[in-house]
């Protein structure tokens, strides 16, 4: 048997085993970044979605978002109909957001010092999930009390294309395709550009099943 890894893996395989990526002045693809964490995150991922289930949201304009959302960590994202907010009780259950597990934590702060971000301190995990067909409108994170710290986001499961724009929501956006494991940091500069992900293609990942998985942690309070 002879040949080189590029005769065993093709096209998108490829790119994820071979190339980060730098998408912006101070934004990253970390390709593959999270995969050796992944045996020891989902057990602790089980535990805080056993405490703060997904759950639907719906957005100031009305509207139900496609992904199912929860968070762990001391703040975590919601919205309602009178807002976007940071709070520190999950709102369904009044009790305080599962503890941002430890090795969440080191693999976000990890991630920000190889994308150039140290002294990254996390104190909001937001955990998105989408089943075939959800997506995430372009948007700007701006809930957090200061933009200072970047945003760090694994991706788990199915793949996805991501957006990234610019700063005005016009601006042309790039396409990125995002694999498990993959890990985008933007900040800095970087830190208010739009982005949102394309609707998830049907299919079933081997590992998480038929669903993608997008943990975002920041620095929110
Ligand atoms: O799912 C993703 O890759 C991005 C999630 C996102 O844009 C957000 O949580 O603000």
């Amino acid at each position: 048997m002879s040949g080189s890894i590029a005769d065993l893996f093709s096209g998108d395989a490829l790119q994820q085993l071979t190339s980060n990526k730098q998408i912006g002045e101070q934004s990253y693809v970390l390709r593959g970044y999270a995969l050796p964490w992944v045996e020891r995150l989902l057990p602790e991922l089980r535990r805080v979605l056993a405490q703060s289930p997904f759950r639907k949201m719906v957005t100031p304009g009305g509207f139900t978002m496609s992904a199912a959302l929860s968070s762990c960590g001391q703040l975590g994202w919601s919205t309602d109909r009178t807002g976007y907010r940071y709070t520190p009780l999950d709102p369904d259950s009044q009790q305080p957001w599962p503890a941002l597990p430890d090795v969440l934590r080191q693999l976000a702060v990890t991630a920000a010092a190889e994308a150039g971000f140290g002294h990254f301190e996390p104190d909001a995990c937001l955990i998105n999930r989408y089943v075939p067909g959800a997506k995430m409108s372009l948007h700007q994170d701006k809930n957090e009390r200061s933009y200072a710290s970047p945003v760090v986001s694994v991706s788990l499961g199915l793949p996805a294309v991501f957006l990234f724009g610019g700063h005005q929501r016009n601006d042309n956006t790039q396409k990125i395709s995002l694999f498990h494991g993959d890990v985008v940091v933007w900040g800095g500069v970087d830190r208010l550009r739009f982005h949102g992900v394309l609707p998830i293609k049907e299919g079933v990942h081997p590992q998480m099943g038929a669903q993608r998985i997008n943990l975002t942690f920041r620095k929110a309070g």
